[in-house]
């Protein structure tokens, strides 16, 4: 255990063996920790109620069942996944009070996150404890994908990505509340850690509340090991949470069980929650008096200096020493951490994006060598991805139906799906189970597990069947996927790669094949998203997506999968294409046209038949949208003076208002007609070809308001 101090002597020979094999030293150790842990947090709320820190929330009352866990979890070596009350594992594994609260106070030196995230989330490479999030639950996903990390490297051992390896016995720790067992991401969780009997260590807190919700409206009968005990492979324990001795020994068994390979473990432990949810909260609202009474005789520090009393492992002595020596390391902590500098404002953008790698950057300007015949797009997307799966060992692809072989067939044998719209056929046969695998109907689980895998170095190409599925998703996206740099202050990063089929045009696509709304992805900072129009741009465009170090959504539309009019030569393995790089597709000099994915050759249509009424049309496909080519833009608008955005997406708040409002703001001198858009109407899109052709723009919307625009 870190940290510790040299205790005073005992009173009484200690007996060992009757206390889980824990010595005296360890013992008085395991309780020093307990309060370290409860004393940190009453420093912190005497911060916050000086208005010193900004946030609290404790893990009193959670003590002993983390202390407890740290002890036998291999800090360094195993990996965590920690919720918010776990402040005593962290201290445990090594992370110090100074540390905990320079994040208190938001200090520059706050090597949590630079003062980003709220305290209580904590994270420290080194110590292997990754950096969490507040959205609850998320994080399990995250432990599933690093184990898998872990069995990966086992298993390709020369594939090993930097000091991510690992050793035959580690374990994922991963922790939650009783409350958020409810999310679907702890089911998900489980139906993968017990498919692929990986090492993940489930710990349930059972503080019975989720905020002011009792545990019996959020869990049917009020057990969660009750209701997964029927998952195969898990071992499942319970544990009263605030007894020292029993916690100990119900980690050890449960560590046991998933160091031994066997699976994964649960261990749920009934804990009490002795403080209100956070400083903002006020229990008294909601508990009666005398459930709050009976909860204090549970107060595990309190049971844990009774024991050592009891069995005259020390005396009151040695406990007020104990304390006062708590209190002097806390004190000498906070009056340093309270004297630290607060962060520099000036650095507020930074690690939004990766500091390393620009995709954007003449690095990715690597134009190949044309051979052979054209391709389609899906075809280009396909080789794409067999190269980069050739040239990086730790490349793998997952999602649903991406697989070839659906059960254990041999490889060789199978014909194979490769996806719904055989993008990844043949991949697995290549490239094996290892590396390509289908995952549960379950897009959180493929996105959460994805950056858990990343994480640790392995670089995931997920793909989401349907753009139109990918809500799910959303939390792992929107929080974690484009957060995870940010918050860590660049200790952490999640480069993993999201192929989503998206868009309409498909005749009978209907409401939830059909959907567009790449702006709502342009709103998430740390996303890059690529929206290639033909088979060039798809492999160039890909191949810089896998290359960089960002996450990146890219959307592959389904109606050019398979068009003539997309086919291109494929440019071999070293083609890229830079991020923010647009492309003049037609050039023209009395109306530009900026637009992207389908309405590209909608639009090339559309300029054809304006140049037969006299009017000349510049085509500018932006094929990113985050980053997109601003400069392409002002160079196309400051020579025209006329200018139409056009997408499939809904016309309210499609990108285009993003393009057109920042054109009427910086490039308004240059504008001879106010800047018109063109988009789908304002309602999904219906399934009579009929009624789809009504709502999806269409050549003929396009060339109208060119016209409208000229004739301004
Ligand atoms: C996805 C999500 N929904 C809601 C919240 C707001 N919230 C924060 S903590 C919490 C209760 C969690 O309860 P539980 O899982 O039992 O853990 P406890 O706080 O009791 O330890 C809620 C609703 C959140 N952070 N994330």
């Amino acid at each position: 255990m870190k940290g510790s101090t040299v205790l005073p002597a005992a009173n009484t020979a200690p007996k060992t063996q009757q206390y889980e094999g824990l010595s005296r030293d360890e013992l008085l150790q395991l309780y020093r920790t307990m309060l370290l842990s409860r004393r940190l947090d009453d420093k912190e709320l005497q911060l916050k109620k000086g208005s010193k820190s900004f946030f609290q929330i404790s893990g009193a009352g959670h003590e002993a069942i983390l202390v407890a866990a740290g002890m036998q979890l291999k800090s360094g070596r195993d990996w965590f996944f920690p919720y918010y009350r776990d402040r005593a594992l962290c201290l445990t594994l090594g992370l110090t009070p100074y540390e905990m609260l320079l994040a208190a106070v938001g200090a520059k030196a706050d090597p949590i996150s630079g003062g980003r995230q709220m305290p209580a989330h904590w994270s420290k490479p080194d110590l292997h404890l990754v950096s969490a999030s507040s959205a609850v639950t998320t994080q399990c996903l995250h432990a599933v994908g690093c184990a898998e990390a872990s069995q990966f490297y086992l298993q390709f051992p020369n594939s090993v990505a930097q000091a991510s390896a690992g050793s035959e016995g580690d374990v994922v720790y991963v922790s939650l509340g009783d409350g958020s067992t409810s999310e679907g991401e702890f089911w998900e969780s489980l139906n993968t850690a017990c498919t692929r009997r990986l090492p993940v260590v489930f710990l349930v807190e059972d503080n019975g509340y989720a905020i002011s919700v009792p545990v019996e409206i959020q869990t049917p009968g009020g057990d969660i090991a009750r209701l997964v005990s029927a998952f195969p492979g898990l071992e499942v324990i319970s544990v009263d949470g605030t007894d020292a001795l029993a916690s100990y020994a119900a980690m050890r068994r449960g560590l046991a069980y998933a160091r031994s390979g066997r699976g994964p473990v649960l261990v749920k432990a009934n804990v009490v929650r002795l403080y209100s949810h956070s400083q903002t909260d006020d229990e008294r609202h909601y508990k009666s008096d005398a459930e709050r009474d009976e909860e204090q005789t549970r107060d595990p520090l309190d049971r844990f200096s009774a024991f050592l009393t009891r069995e005259q492992l020390c005396d009151d002595n040695t406990l007020a020493w104990i304390a006062s020596e708590v209190d002097d390391e806390i004190q000498d902590a906070a009056d340093r951490a309270l004297a630290a500098a607060a962060p520099d404002r000036s650095t507020v953008l930074d690690y939004v994006y990766s500091p390393d790698v620009d995709p954007a950057s003449d690095a990715f300007d690597v134009p190949g060598t044309p051979e052979g015949d054209p391709i389609t797009m899906v075809a280009a997307i396909n080789r794409t991805l067999k190269d980069e799966m050739t040239r990086n060992p730790r490349l793998v692809v997952f999602g649903e139906d991406v697989a070839d072989c659906s059960r254990g067939e041999a490889l060789s044998t199978v014909k194979g799906k490769g996806g719904v719209f055989g993008a990844t056929l043949g991949l697995q046969r290549a490239f094996g189970r290892e590396r390509v695998f289908n995952s549960p109907l379950a897009e959180a689980n493929i996105v959460g597990r994805a950056i858990g895998m990343a994480v640790r170095g392995l670089k995931p190409v997920v793909e989401i069947q349907f753009f139109d599925y990918i809500w799910p998703a959303m939390m792992q996206i929107r929080d974690e996927l484009t957060m995870l740099r940010y918050r860590s202050n660049n200790a952490y990063s999640c480069p993993v790669v999201i192929r989503a089929p998206i868009g309409g045009y498909l005749r009978g696509g209907s409401l939830y094949h059909s959907q567009s709304g790449e702006s709502i992805f342009a709103h998430c900072p740390g996303l890059r998203i690529a929206y290639p129009s033909d088979a060039d741009d798809a492999a160039g465009l890909l191949r810089t997506a896998i290359r960089c170090d960002d996450p990146v959504l890219f959307l592959e539309h389904k109606h050019l999968y398979r068009q003539i009019y997309s086919k291109s030569i494929y440019r071999g393995p070293d083609y890229q294409i830079p991020f923010g790089r647009a492309c003049i597709r037609r050039d023209g000099t009395d109306v530009v046209v900026i637009t992207w994915g389908a309405l590209v050759q909608r639009t090339l249509l559309a300029a054809e038949r304006a140049a037969q009424r006299g009017i000349s049309v510049m085509v500018l496909d932006l094929r990113t949208l985050a980053p997109y080519d601003w400069s392409a833009v002002a160079e196309a608008v400051s020579r025209i003076s006329r200018v139409v955005v056009a997408h499939e997406d809904q016309l309210t708040c499609g990108f285009g208002a993003e393009v057109a409002a920042r054109i009427a703001d910086e490039l308004f001198e240059y504008l001879d007609a106010p800047v018109k858009r063109v988009g789908a109407l304002d309602c999904p899109v219906a399934y009579h070809p009929d009624l789809e052709e009504a709502i999806l723009p269409q050549t003929d919307d396009v060339l109208q308001v060119i016209t409208t625009v000229c004739e301004y």
